[in-house]
């Protein structure tokens, strides 16, 4: 009738089990039927998430070397969303080609820009014809919808690796290899402004720092519980299987809200995810095209996020099978 509850260090908890004097329905009471001896509290699964903080997250040993080997020679698709980013476009495509990946491919997702972005982007990919490519967005501009038209088309490109990030260089590709790598052992791995060896561009005022601090350290993590430390982070690489997974025509933010929502449905999902610090730099060229109603969209969609997906369980994965089905 007494249990005892190994605490560790030889100490010992004695208990008598609820259920010894009344029956709880488990499901229906799932706090109160509790017995510690029988299932942990955290049922593993849901929250199968490793802890997020982890900074070399490859793995180590030959099998992390061969690993990392093989990530470099799969087929990655960079998604590069632009809005007005003339300026800056030739350079970072530049600079993703110059990188050390055999099988890497750049998807610019242009919302019709009216500095000629999509002319440029066009240019360049009748410049390398095999390595860059333009999806030309019509119907409604924003981030989030760019995105998803970016990924599907990814995953009709037959991307194993998906990576997003800004145009802008906030996401210095230096830090794609790291990126990479960590997919050897996660599903979705994110550049980290908010774990150890993150920094935040030193011409950032000190508003804009607590309005940063504030969305991730407290408002996501009390409304969503999110593990991440970086809810809003936009640099991420996700394994196909990710992607895969996650009904994307369920995804419904538009504005940089959609980093949230991305965030918390691969939690609920119970995919892995690991963090890797980044040094955000802020935009070299060119204006932010976040306002004060994004921020404030931002804000109250974060309690119809919770809504929307609260239900979502790792056995809610989507199978691939049923979306080739599908297509
Ligand atoms: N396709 C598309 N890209 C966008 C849109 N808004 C922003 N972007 C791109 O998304 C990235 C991040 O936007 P940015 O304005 O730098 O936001 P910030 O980094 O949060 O200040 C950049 O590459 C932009 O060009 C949009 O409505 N459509
Ligand atoms: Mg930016």
């Amino acid at each position: 009738m007494i249990r005892p509850l190994p605490l560790g260090g030889g100490a010992k908890l004695y208990y008598i089990p609820a259920s010894r004097f009344v029956k709880f329905p488990a499901a229906k009471w799932p706090l109160l039927s509790w017995q510690p001896h029988r299932f942990p509290l955290r049922r593993p699964g849901i929250f199968a998430l490793p802890p997020p903080a982890r900074y070399n997250a490859s793995l180590p040993g030959v099998r992390g070397f061969l690993c990392t080997l093989a990530l470099f020679h799969m087929n990655t698709v960079v998604v590069l969303p632009t809005y007005n980013e003339a300026d800056n476009l030739a350079a970072i495509v530049g600079e993703l080609l110059a990188l050390d990946f055999t099988e890497l491919r750049i998807l610019i997702v242009d919302d019709r820009s009216p500095d000629g972005t999509g002319e440029l982007a066009d240019a360049l990919a009748s410049r390398n014809p095999e390595r860059v490519f333009v999806l030309h967005r019509q119907g409604p501009r924003g981030l989030g919808r760019s995105y998803l038209d970016g990924f599907r088309q990814a995953l009709a490109m037959g991307a194993e690796i998906i990576v997003q990030m800004d145009a802008d260089f906030s996401h210095s590709p230096s830090y794609l290899p790291a990126l990479i790598s960590a997919l050897a052992d996660a599903d979705v791995a994110v550049g980290s402004r908010y774990v150890r060896g993150g920094t935040l561009d030193e011409h950032w005022s000190w508003w804009r720092r607590l309005l940063s601090w504030w969305a991730n350290a407290i408002y996501t993590r009390m409304i969503l519980g999110l593990r991440v430390h970086d809810g809003t982070a936009g640099f991420k690489a996700w394994s196909r299987g990710a992607l895969e997974g996650i009904d994307l025509d369920a995804i419904s933010s538009n504005g940089y809200v959609f980093q949230v929502e991305m965030a918390y449905v691969s939690e609920r999902l119970g995919y892995r995810i690991v963090e890797i610090p980044i040094h955000f730099e802020d935009r070299r060229i060119g204006r932010s095209k976040m306002s004060v109603p994004v921020k404030l969209e931002a804000a109250y969609r974060t309690f119809e996020i919770r809504l929307r997906h609260r239900h979502l369980r790792p056995h809610h994965r989507r199978h691939p099978s049923i979306l080739h089905s599908e297509v």
